[in-house]
């Protein structure tokens, strides 16, 4: 059975991170498979760093537009192995999919870019240096997530078409571990908590192998035990609990200890923050109090990196939404990186988790569509509507089953600007919102972000959220430099949600403008510092105007990189923040506001 824990480093579990300078090699004619390349090694390959993506380290544009089969490969060293160990390799991602080889055989795969790749690695490997391989492919098509098609070019190459705006970053973005634990182990754990008066009781569920005792202990931050148990599944009580508060963390450490034969077989331990999140009316409550959520959508893009995990670029993104009075981000349009989320565990931010559902309306520019409102249908012509449920459903899962024990999780989004006007598309979501509530043992809310051709009177998808999620771009998309015109027709929208859905929760999930900072005008003009700051206030005004309205995510939190095209400035400029992570105005005026809100 895999095991889909963070990998740790304790007393027994061994967690060794293979990151570094890997052999790399595209197969444009994918010709290795068959030539055997994971058996006799990649002929003639070039370095790759990773985690990182090959686009932006080209120099040549087929290289970093390269779109089709590609491969990574490097030596795992094994020192010894016992009987009673088992080894699995970790990616974090590959991205969109991949096989894994060891020593020349396929050990495993993965269909997905955005969620981790474990593979048991146990019968492939030997003493001493061992091959690893990965085949990987970056295509994109309408019955995997996010979705986009293929070009072919005159010359014979391919060229992805995402049905979304950002690039098509393809690797192994994210670190790479050979994991070494008992052969019979801890495999997972959920926890779901319960607040009474100066109490809390967490309810706990251990799965693990064999037929070994288990304990569990709940430390606090000064490494105290406040409360233990026994038993694969139970009840912790404590008095008076730290609670785990938006930017006010408290982390207990959640251990737990596989017995057998009198002795530890195995343990692991995790960060824990006592919390609850519901929903009530029209209100989103954090600990039974109602909060409201302030901040961005975000993308995995830096410089270089591409949508590779840098923990030096993650930093210096929570201190700059700390800076600006943020509690919450989206991770739009896919789950990130594990470590994203134990920092926010860490810093006491919010987090809305997103599977990549995006791209699920049929055009190349779906998002300009979007943004005006021209929906371009696609559940009455996809190819295989059933084959992409499949993939979406399991993109939920896995993306619930990795990520439901952390506290900064507060709400699953199923899908972003997606058509939900035709009865196929209700039929298409309706299953998949069911099956995200009824996987979170925590429950938690679950939600979808609709655009603007999801209107109060067409979209038939909103009933299924339990708090719903806007993307609305008055005085950009639509009355584009006429802010007094945007203002009426948001207002015209905003009066007939109030009709339409009283009482549930409200979401911005995105308002924003390109703005260039070298760009200044008097009086504004589109693109320029000053019309995204006046954009925003009258965002704001409106937003002030809707007690249901329960958070603001502006798009985005930074500049980040798209493929080209008549509408991208070498890439989406809507940032607060520019690509290397400084402020524009606009950033100031929302500093002002977050920090009083
Ligand atoms: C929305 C999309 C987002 C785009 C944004 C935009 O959800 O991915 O980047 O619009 O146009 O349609 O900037």
């Amino acid at each position: 059975m895999i095991s889909e824990l963070y990998p740790v480093n304790n007393e027994i579990r061994r967690a060794q991170l293979l990151d570094g300078l890997w052999r790399f090699r595209f197969d444009p004619r994918s010709e290795g498979k068959e030539a055997g390349w994971a058996e006799s090694g990649l002929p003639d390959p070039i370095s790759m760093p990773v985690p990182g993506s090959f686009a932006d380290l080209f120099t040549e544009a087929w290289q970093r537009d390269y779109c089709g089969d590609f491969w990574y490969e490097t030596d795992v060293y094994i020192q010894d192995v016992q009987p009673d160990q088992q080894f699995f390799i970790r990616f974090g991602s590959v991205t969109h999919r991949c096989c894994v080889y060891i020593n020349g055989q396929l050990a495993g795969g993965h269909e997905g870019g955005f969620l981790p790749v474990v593979v048991n690695a146990g019968p492939y490997l030997r003493r001493g240096r061992n091959r690893l391989t990965v085949l990987a492919n970056n295509e994109l098509n309408e019955t995997s997530i996010p979705c986009g098609a293929v070009r072919m070019k005159a010359d014979g190459s391919r060229m992805a078409q995402g049905y979304f705006d950002f690039f098509n970053y393809a690797g192994i973005h994210r670190s790479v571990w050979l994991e070494s634990i008992p052969a019979q182990a801890i495999r997972d754990y959920s926890v779901t908590y319960s607040l009474g008066d100066r109490c809390a009781e967490i309810a706990y569920e251990v799965e693990a192998d064999g037929d070994g005792s288990i304990l569990v202990e709940l430390a606090d931050r000064e490494g105290t035990v406040v409360a233990s148990g026994e038993g694969r599944q139970g009840i912790l009580r404590i008095a008076d609990p730290h609670l785990w508060q938006v930017r006010n963390a408290y982390l207990y450490t959640f251990t737990i200890r596989l017995i057998r034969s009198g002795k530890t077989a195995d343990r692991y331990d995790a960060p824990m923050g006592i919390r609850t999140v519901s929903i009530d009316g029209d209100r989103i409550l954090l600990n039974g109090q109602p909060v409201y959520l302030k901040g961005f959508g975000k993308h995995e893009d830096s410089e270089m990196l591409g949508r590779g995990f840098n923990y030096a670029v993650a930093k210096r993104d929570y201190e700059c939404m700390k800076w600006i009075g943020a509690n919450c981000f989206r991770t739009s349009h896919y789950p990130y990186a594990d470590e994203w989320y134990r920092m926010a565990d860490q810093e006491g931010f919010l987090i809305i988790d997103e599977v990549p559902g995006v791209g699920l309306m049929r055009s190349f520019a779906n998002f300009a569509a979007a943004g005006a409102g021209k929906s371009n249908g696609f559940f009455g012509d996809c190819p295989d509507v059933d084959l992409l449920q499949k993939n979406h459903r399991a993109a939920i899962e896995e993306m619930i089953r990795r990520d439901k024990n952390h506290p900064s999780v507060i709400a699953w989004s199923v899908i972003n600007e997606a058509e939900t006007t035709t009865q196929a598309a209700f039929e298409y979501f309706a299953p998949l919102f069911e099956a995200a509530r009824e996987m979170d043992p925590e429950h938690r809310p679950v939600t979808g972000v609709l655009e603007k051709t999801s209107s109060p009177d067409r979209c038939r998808c909103w009933p299924l959220m339990d708090f719903i999620c806007l993307n609305r771009y008055y005085g950009w998309y639509i009355s584009g430099g006429d802010l007094q015109e945007a203002r009426r027709q948001f207002e015209e929208e905003m009066d007939q949600w109030a009709e339409k859905a009283q009482h549930v929760p409200f979401v911005f999930t995105e308002f924003g403008t390109d703005t260039l900072d070298s760009l200044h005008k008097l009086p504004s003009v589109m693109w320029s510092q000053e019309y995204q700051q006046e954009y925003m206030e009258m965002n704001f005004s409106v937003f002030d105007r809707y007690p249901f309205i329960r958070g603001e995510l502006a798009w985005n939190f930074a500049d980040f990189q798209t493929g080209q095209g008549i509408m991208r400035v070498n890439g989406n400029k809507k940032g607060l923040f520019s690509r290397n992570r400084q402020p524009k105005e606009a950033a100031w005026a929302m500093k002002h506001r977050w920090e009083k809100r």
